[in-house]
C-alpha cells in the first residue's frame, strides 16, 4: 500500500488552477512512491473558492488558511497566494511541520526570505519554490548537456529575455501584480526571477549586476473584477502604479560568464516569450519557450562543412521527464511543467529530502533581484549580497 499525501492548497486563481491540474495528474503520468489527495483547497471568499473547489476537484474548501496548515491530516502546504502572504504562510506551515511547495517569487524582499529558510531549516520540512521552467524537458537537456560539457569548459555568455504584453495597454486596470504592498515588485520578481532561475540552474551564481528599470504607465484604472488568468476588467477611477513595468540588466555570474537579461510585459505580440541563448567555449544552446519542445544546439567541433544549429525535438524517452509522457513527437505544454515539477517534489517529501529550487534558491534568487533594484536606484553596479 502506498503513503498518502495530503495536500491543502491556499489561494486558488491562476496558479491554483495550474497546481490542482499537476497535483491531480503527476501520479497518474509518473510512478510515485505516494498517492495525492487533493484534500482542501482554501481562499478569503466563500463562495469563489466553493466553486473553484468544484471546477478544480479539491474534496473541501476553507476560508482559514491557519486552519489549513494546522489540520494534523495535511502533509503537505501549497502556496499560490499572491506574494504578501507566502511568508506568514510558509512560516506559520513549516512550525506545523508540513512539506511546503511555494509559487515564485518566494517572498517580497531578502528579510521575509531569510526568515522562509531559517523557519524550513528549523523546522527540517522539505520544501521547494515553483520554478516551474526547470522542468521543462528541453530546460532539463540543456542543464544535462552543459553539466557534459556539451558547451566546453567555460560558458561566456547568458543572454535571457522573458517578454509578455499583457498590461501593455494602459487601460489595463491595477491588479494586484502592478501593487508593490501586495506583490513587492513588478515585472522584475514575477518572471525577471524566472529568467535569473534559469541562469543560476544553468550557469551558476550571479557576483554583480548592474541595472535599469521603468515604469511606463504610472496611473491606470482600479479593478472592477478579475477575470480568469491574467484577464481584468477596468473601474472607473485611476491608481498609482507602485511597480517597474520592465527591468533590463547586465552582471558577471562568479564563473565569469557575462548575463545579460531583459523581462517586460510591454512587448506587444509577445506573450510568454522566454529566449535563451548560452554561448560556450565549445558550442551553443538556444530555447524559446513559445516552441518549448525544441532545442537548438551548435557543435563547434562539427566538420567544418557541416556546422549549423541542430534542431532537437525534446520528445523522445530518453529525454528527461519524457518517459511518463506520449510517443516520440507527441508534443507537451505548459502545465505538463508543473506536473513535472510536482513530480519531484512527491519524490522529495517521501526520502524526506528537499529536491531544488529549494527555499534557498528562492532566498538567492531573491538576493539577484535586490541588487538590480539597487543597482537601478542608485545608478551603480552592486554586488549580489
Ligand atoms: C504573469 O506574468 C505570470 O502568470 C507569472 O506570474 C508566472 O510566473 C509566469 O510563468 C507566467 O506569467
Amino acid at each position: 500500500m502506498k503513503r498518502k499525501l495530503n495536500v491543502g492548497m491556499i489561494g486558488y486563481n491562476f496558479m491554483g488552477k495550474a497546481h490542482s491540474n499537476a497535483w491531480r495528474q503527476a501520479g497518474k503520468f509518473f510512478d510515485l512512491p505516494a498517492e495525492i489527495e487533493l484534500k482542501t483547497i482554501c481562499g478569503r471568499t466563500e463562495s469563489s473558492v466553493e466553486a473553484a473547489r468544484k471546477q478544480l476537484g479539491w474534496q473541501q474548501a476553507s476560508t482559514d488558511w491557519r486552519e489549513v496548515v494546522n489540520d494534523p491530516s495535511i502533509d503537505i502546504i501549497d502556496i499560490t497566494t499572491p506574494n504578501d502572504s507566502h511568508a506568514e504562510i510558509a512560516i506559520a506551515a513549516a512550525q506545523a511541520g508540513k512539506a511546503i511547495l511555494c509559487e515564485k517569487p518566494l517572498g517580497m524582499n531578502v528579510a521575509e526570505c531569510e526568515a522562509m529558510v531559517a523557519a524550513v531549516e528549523k523546522a527540517n520540512v522539505v520544501n521547494m519554490v515553483c520554478h516551474n521552467y526547470r522542468r521543462i524537458p528541453a530546460i532539463a537537456l540543456a542543464k544535462k548537456m552543459i553539466e557534459e560539457g556539451a558547451l566546453g569548459d567555460r560558458i561566456y555568455h547568458y543572454r535571457a529575455r522573458y517578454a509578455q504584453d499583457w498590461i501593455a495597454d494602459p487601460k489595463f486596470p491595477l491588479v494586484w501584480r502592478l501593487q508593490a504592498k501586495i506583490s513587492g515588485s513588478g515585472t522584475h520578481g514575477d518572471i525577471d526571477a524566472h529568467i535569473i532561475d534559469l541562469g543560476r540552474y544553468l550557469v551558476g551564481e550571479i557576483d554583480e549586476v548592474c541595472g535599469l528599470m521603468e515604469t511606463f504607465i504610472k496611473e491606470r484604472p482600479l479593478l472592477e473584477s478579475t477575470g480568469s488568468g491574467l484577464s481584468a476588467e477596468a473601474g472607473k477611477t485611476t491608481g498609482e502604479v507602485t511597480v517597474d513595468d520592465a527591468v533590463s540588466w547586465i552582471g558577471r555570474f562568479k564563473n565569469g560568464a557575462m548575463a545579460n537579461l531583459e523581462a517586460t510585459r510591454f512587448a506587444y505580440g509577445r506573450k510568454n516569450h522566454i529566449t535563451l541563448e548560452i554561448n560556450g567555449s565549445k558550442g551553443s544552446l538556444a530555447f524559446n519557450f513559445e516552441d518549448m519542445n525544441r532545442l537548438q544546439y551548435f557543435n563547434a567541433e562539427d566538420p567544418a562543412d557541416r556546422r549549423g544549429f541542430r534542431d532537437i525535438l525534446v520528445t523522445e524517452g530518453s529525454h528527461p521527464f519524457l518517459n511518463a509522457w506520449w510517443p516520440p513527437g507527441h508534443i507537451i505544454g505548459y502545465e505538463h511543467t508543473f506536473v513535472n515539477t510536482f513530480a519531484d517534489f512527491v519524490k522529495a517529501v517521501v526520502e524526506g529530502k528537499s529536491v531544488q529550487p529549494t527555499f534557498a534558491d528562492g532566498l538567492a534568487n531573491e538576493r539577484v533581484l535586490s541588487a538590480v533594484e539597487k543597482s537601478a536606484k542608485n545608478r551603480s553596479w552592486e554586488k549580489v549580497g
